[in-house]
């Protein structure tokens, strides 16, 4: 019996990780909690069902590339099994016309040494994302006999969980920014919502950004639930679209992070960095001023990287500016040419899930 899943943050040693599939992705309906994140000038608004089948091969060979990228560095790679999204589904509380992909596996995985959690998901064509995953997890449990497969509470996503007619068009960019800073998005805080991507692992500390799609009550469940473990919410006000936290503030190496420069933390939370000698640095530049065609993201999938460990960084072939400053910040980048998994949910470090990674939990802010 081996010891099979193992990881306290985003830079130790990556031996096993989980690389995400395109097959069957869907551009979902409209419902409450997805009209916000998609800017009103994109080419999304108003549309939805799967995606063209050519966007869908080229994504699976830009993915496919990562794992052989990962797999001629040593790492172990799994893979979701795939699952058709475009069909109806529900639950007592809701029904959606379609769900969504398995290719953000960040996005539904949490893992937590030798645990992996599925998220609680505020999208509703997301419910039933973590299906794809459960072949792995069931792997896993046979395999390794501390692994703890676990699921968090299933969130309802009733109405009660959004604030209906809180998108609007006429909505302005400025607009959009004061909610940011006031705390003020589409969820309620009827339940415990979050996604995983949206949770920063630096060991005995949490850094959980609240947004669009992790509510208040998410870090009060993490609390409870990893009592061990200091729980942070963080926000960046300069964010008009929050979601995720791995296109804003990324950890390279112990005492190093990179951090979005429209989107800064505001001082008082980056004293627990600064107080441990953290330094953070803005980020470079993205080399594109748009993202590609059909991506819910933005051009900031520059800094979504996969640290492979405290010195090797995988980054898009693409992405030169971001090249050079790990360089410069004493980094080898490894460029892999991955813009076409990028419609599909995010970059390099959405598009996988930590499984195992050298190295303890930590505490790097005593
Ligand atoms: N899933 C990461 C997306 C973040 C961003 O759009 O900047």
């Amino acid at each position: 019996m081996t010891k099979i899943v193992n990881s306290w943050n985003d830079f130790d040693p990556l031996k096993r990780v989980i690389v995400g599939k395109a097959d069957f992705s869907v551009i979902p309906d409209e419902e409450p909690a997805t009209s916000e994140k998609v800017p009103v000038d994109s080419e999304m608004r108003g549309m939805w069902g799967p995606r063209p089948t050519e966007t869908v091969e080229k994504a699976n060979a830009a993915l496919d590339r990562l794992a052989k990228e990962l797999e001629s560095r040593g790492v172990i790679v799994d893979r979701p099994t795939p699952i058709q999204w475009n069909q109806a589904m529900g639950t007592p509380d809701f029904r959606v016309p379609s769900g969504m992909t398995q290719m953000p596996p960040r996005d539904i995985l949490l893992t937590m040494g030798n645990e992996i959690m599925a998220s609680a998901n505020s999208f509703r064509c997301r419910y039933f994302e973590y299906l794809a995953y459960w072949p792995l997890m069931n792997q896993y449990f046979e395999e390794d006999p501390e692994f703890k497969w676990t699921q968090a509470p299933r969130p309802r996503l009733t109405d009660k969980s959004y604030k209906h007619n809180y998108y609007d068009e006429q909505i302005s960019l400025e607009e959009r920014l004061e909610r940011t800073a006031n705390l003020d998005f589409v969820t309620t805080e009827a339940e415990p919502m979050w996604d995983a991507a949206d949770v920063l692992r630096l060991g005995k500390d949490l850094f959980i950004q609240h947004g669009l799609t992790t509510n208040r009550k998410a870090m009060e469940w993490f609390k409870r639930y990893y009592p061990e473990h200091r729980i942070h919410a963080v926000n960046f006000p300069g964010d008009p679209y929050p979601i995720h936290i791995d296109a804003t503030f990324v950890p390279l190496r112990p005492g190093l992070i990179i951090n979005n420069p429209e989107r800064r933390l505001p001082e008082e939370q980056r004293k627990i960095f600064e107080a441990n000698d953290w330094q953070i640095v803005d980020a470079a530049q993205p080399s594109h001023s748009e993202p590609p065609p059909l991506c819910y993201s933005s051009v900031w999938l520059s800094m979504n990287c996969l640290v492979l460990d405290h010195k090797n960084v995988i980054i898009e072939a693409s992405e030169v500016h971001q090249a050079e400053q790990m360089e410069k910040l004493g980094m080898n980048p490894i460029p892999v040419d991955f813009r076409d998994a990028y419609a599909f949910g995010g970059g390099l470090h959405c598009a996988t899930a930590d499984v195992y990674r050298e190295g303890d939990c930590e505490d790097y802010f005593p």
